[in-house]
């Protein structure tokens, strides 16, 4: 089927509608940031960088470090954002933009976010790391998309049940990362966890400055939620989208989140780009060890 042009929307130039890119220009394992600032803080440890494209908040780098190409790019803050890196990213793969067309072979790509985060545990460290194994997605993005993903149903209802999670919001999905790539990623530096994808970073993450959220003692009720003695470990806006349309695209994806905030204990890092810096610098390590 040939993708109308309204469906597959291209610039002028040839490349895909919001990010602005071709697909010459990404590599086929990519970090994804939220902020563009981190872009350039990933990019200046490569050995070159050859591509810097950018359009609104979607700015991308894509250099050799110790002779694998690397792609990272920021993707804004939120699921609905990454509905368009993740669509975009795999339409420049795997879509033939002269005829507009599928292609036949599927080309897989790695998504590794570089992100930020808040514990909900108390024992949980300031600047601290969280590969995500888990993320319960607030969002419903997974929602939209015709998929059969059940493999958590029960957890899912478990969920609902022992929060009293209101019918108003968004059935919350539970979606897994890929086991295969995490496992490039162990260190003892690293701590597996389950992670809720918040659809805000005020009343949706329990935050109250002049507005209350309609959920009283938000961070405790995600905090004493328990599944087989497995509790929730962090909050960030993220996660779920990238596993859930990695899952779908069939691509492979994980999250890593620095954690900057610990919302058990009021405290903040003392120094968040140091913090992000050292995580920046191990998962890299990580990426370019084969
Ligand atoms: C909120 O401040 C943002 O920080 C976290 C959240 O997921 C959200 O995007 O991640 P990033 O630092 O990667 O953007």
């Amino acid at each position: 089927m040939r993708l109308s042009p309204s469906e597959l929307i291209l610039n002028a130039d040839g490349s895909i509608y919001h990010l602005n890119l071709l697909a010459e220009d990404i590599a086929d394992t990519i970090i994804t940031v939220g902020d563009p600032d981190r872009v350039v803080e990933v990019s200046r440890h490569f050995d070159s960088i050859e591509i810097k494209k950018g359009k609104r908040e979607f700015l991308t780098h894509t250099g050799f470090l110790k002779g694998k190409r690397i792609s990272v790019i920021s993707t804004g803050i939120g699921t609905d954002n990454i509905d368009i890196v993740l669509n975009e990213l795999d339409a420049l793969v795997n879509i033939d933009f002269a005829t507009r067309k599928v292609r036949e072979n599927r080309i897989r790509l790695k998504f590794i976010r570089i992100g930020t985060s808040g514990a909900i545990q108390a024992d949980i460290p300031i600047d601290s790391w969280i590969l995500t194994e888990l993320a319960i997605g607030f969002d419903g993005l997974l929602h939209f998309y015709k998929n059969e993903l059940s493999d958590f149903k029960e957890m899912e209802d478990e969920f609902i049940r022992q929060t009293a999670w209101s019918s108003k919001k968004s059935r919350p999905y539970i979606i897994k990362y890929d086991k295969q790539l995490a496992k490039k990623f162990k260190s003892n530096r690293i701590r597996l966890g389950i992670t809720t994808t918040n659809t805000g970073f005020y009343g949706p993450q329990g935050r109250s400055l002049r507005l209350s959220p309609n959920v009283d003692d938000f961070v405790q009720v995600m905090a004493n939620f328990q599944y087989q003695n497995r509790y929730i470990t962090n909050l960030e806006m993220e996660t779920s989208g990238i596993y859930a349309l990695s899952k779908l695209l069939g691509h492979q994806a994980i999250s890593l989140s620095c954690i900057l905030a610990n919302r058990a204990t009021g405290e903040f890092s003392k120094n968040p780009q140091a913090s992000v810096q050292e995580l920046i610098t191990f998962a890299l390590q990580k990426i370019t060890s084969d």
